[in-house]
C-alpha cells in the first residue's frame, strides 16, 4: 500500500529552469518524498528531509555519482571526482587535504590581496554608470583572483566557464543542454587536465600545495591531479553565480543595500542570505544504498534521490518569510553549500571573494538599480545568469 505522491514534472525543462519556484512549491506541498516518473527518481524538497539525506552518507552515498546517471550502470563522462563522487574511506584523505588548504586560517594571506584586487576592479567598472554585473563583476572578479590562487597560467582561462557549464549540465539528464556542450568536451577536458600537472602550477598556490601534500604522503601522486581538477571544476561557475545572486539581491532590495553600507560587517551574512535565497547550486542526487525509509515511504535500493537544495532553502516549515532577502535573518543552516561530509570545502573561498567585492562596492556605490531585464542562463544544476544590467549611483566622496 503506497500513497507516494507523483509529479509528472521535468525539473530540467526550460520553463522550470527559467522559474523553478512553481515546481518547488508543488514539491514542498506534495509530501516528504515525491516520485518523478519521468526519470524514476525520488524527490526531496523539504528542509528537514534534504538536510537528513545530506547528513546520511551511509544510506545515500555519492560513489554512484551525484547526477542522474548511476555510475554502477553507466560509464561517467570523466573519471569521477575523488571528493564529490566518492565515499569514506576513499573520500577522506583528499577531503582532509583540501579542508586545510582552503580553511579560514590558510586563506588569511589572501584577504589583503583580494581586497586590493576588488577595489581595483570596482574602480574600473564604475567608470561606467551602467554595466552588465554578470560579465563585469560576477565573472570578472573570480576569474581574476581564483585561477591566480590555484596557480594556473593566464593562457586558456576562458575555458574555465564553458567547462564548468558543461560539468554542471552533465549532472542532469542527457538533454539539449548537455548536447550543446558535447562538441567541446574533449578540448575543454584536455585543457583542464593539463592545468592539473605539477609542472604548470605556480609555487605557493592551492595547486602546488595539493602536490606538496602528495609529497608528504597525505594523498598519492595519482590523486593529486584529480584534487586540483576539483578546484577548477567546482570553484568558478559556483562563485560567479553566487556573486551574481548577491548583486541581483541588492539591485532589487535598495533598503538592504543601505543596511550593508551602514554596517559592512554584514557582507558575509548578505552573501549567505543570497546563497539561501537563490541557491546557485539548485540540486544534487544521491543513490539509495539499500531500501531506505523516509517519512512513510521506502526509497528502493539503487534508486536515485533528487535533493532540491533551493526548495529546502525556502521551505516555510524552516524559514520565516522564506522568499524575502533579508539581512536581519540568520541564514545559517541553509543547504546551499550542502551539509555533512561533502559540504562545500570551498565555502570560505567563496565568502572571501564575496566579502572583498561587496566591501569594495559599498565604499563607492550609494545605490544600485536594474537598468534592464535580467536574463537567466539555463543550466541543469546551476541557477545561473546570462545578463544583469545595472545602473549605479555613486557616493560623492570615497569613504
Ligand atoms: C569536483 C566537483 C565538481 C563539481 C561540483 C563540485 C559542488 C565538485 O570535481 O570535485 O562540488
Amino acid at each position: 500500500m503506497t500513497t507516494l505522491p507523483v509529479l509528472d514534472a521535468d525539473p530540467f525543462a526550460h520553463d522550470v529552469l527559467e522559474d523553478p519556484v512553481p515546481l518547488h512549491t508543488a514539491l514542498l506541498a506534495a509530501g516528504p518524498v515525491v516520485h518523478l516518473p519521468r526519470y524514476d527518481v525520488y524527490a526531496l524538497a523539504r528542509h528537514e528531509h534534504v538536510h537528513a539525506a545530506l547528513a546520511d552518507w551511509q544510506s545515500f552515498p555519492s560513489g554512484a555519482g551525484v547526477g542522474l546517471s548511476n555510475f554502477r550502470h553507466e560509464k561517467p563522462w570523466r573519471p569521477p571526482s575523488l571528493l564529490l563522487e566518492a565515499d569514506p574511506p576513499r573520500h577522506d584523505a583528499p577531503r582532509a587535504v583540501l579542508t586545510r588548504i582552503l580553511g579560514p586560517r590558510a586563506l588569511r594571506r589572501l584577504r589583503e590581496r583580494w581586497s586590493a584586487e576588488a577595489e581595483d576592479l570596482v574602480e574600473k567598472v564604475l567608470a561606467e554608470h551602467e554595466f552588465d554585473a554578470v560579465t563585469s563583476l560576477a565573472e570578472a572578479f573570480p576569474l581574476r583572483v581564483f585561477p591566480d590562487a590555484v596557480g594556473i597560467p593566464r593562457e586558456g582561462r576562458e575555458n574555465l566557464l564553458p567547462y564548468g557549464d558543461h560539468l554542471f549540465n552533465a549532472f542532469g539528464p542527457a538533454n539539449d543542454l548537455v548536447a550543446k556542450g558535447d562538441p567541446r568536451v574533449s578540448e575543454l577536458t584536455a585543457w583542464v587536465d593539463a592545468q592539473c600537472r605539477r609542472e604548470v602550477l605556480a609555487d605557493g598556490g592551492f595547486g602546488a600545495q595539493i602536490w606538496a601534500a602528495a609529497d608528504r604522503g597525505d594523498i598519492t601522486c595519482e590523486q593529486a591531479p584529480l584534487v586540483v581538477r576539483s578546484l577548477l571544476s567546482a570553484g568558478v561557475d559556483t562563485t560567479v553565480h553566487g556573486l551574481a545572486a548577491v548583486l541581483y539581491a541588492f539591485a532589487t532590495h535598495p533598503e538592504q543595500w543601505r543596511r550593508l553600507r551602514e554596517d559592512p560587517g554584514l557582507a558575509r551574512v548578505a552573501f549567505d542570505e543570497a546563497v539561501r535565497w537563490q541557491s546557485p547550486v539548485q540540486t544534487f542526487f544521491r543513490t539509495a544504498d539499500r531500501d531506505v525509509p523516509i517519512g512513510n515511504e521506502i526509497i528502493p535500493e539503487g534508486k536515485k534521490i533528487l535533493m532540491f537544495l533551493a526548495a529546502a532553502n525556502r521551505d516555510p516549515r524552516r524559514w520565516d518569510d522564506p522568499d524575502a532577502f533579508d539581512l536581519s535573518r540568520d541564514p545559517s543552516g541553509h543547504v546551499g553549500f550542502g551539509m555533512g561530509i561533502h559540504q562545500c570545502v570551498g565555502q570560505h573561498v567563496a565568502r572571501l571573494e564575496a566579502e572583498a567585492l561587496l566591501i569594495a562596492l559599498a565604499r563607492r556605490v550609494d545605490r544600485f538599480e536594474l537598468a534592464g531585464t535580467p536574463r537567466r542562463h539555463h543550466n541543469n544544476t546551476l541557477r545561473a545568469w546570462e545578463s544583469l544590467p545595472i545602473r549605479v549611483h555613486l557616493e560623492q566622496r570615497i569613504r
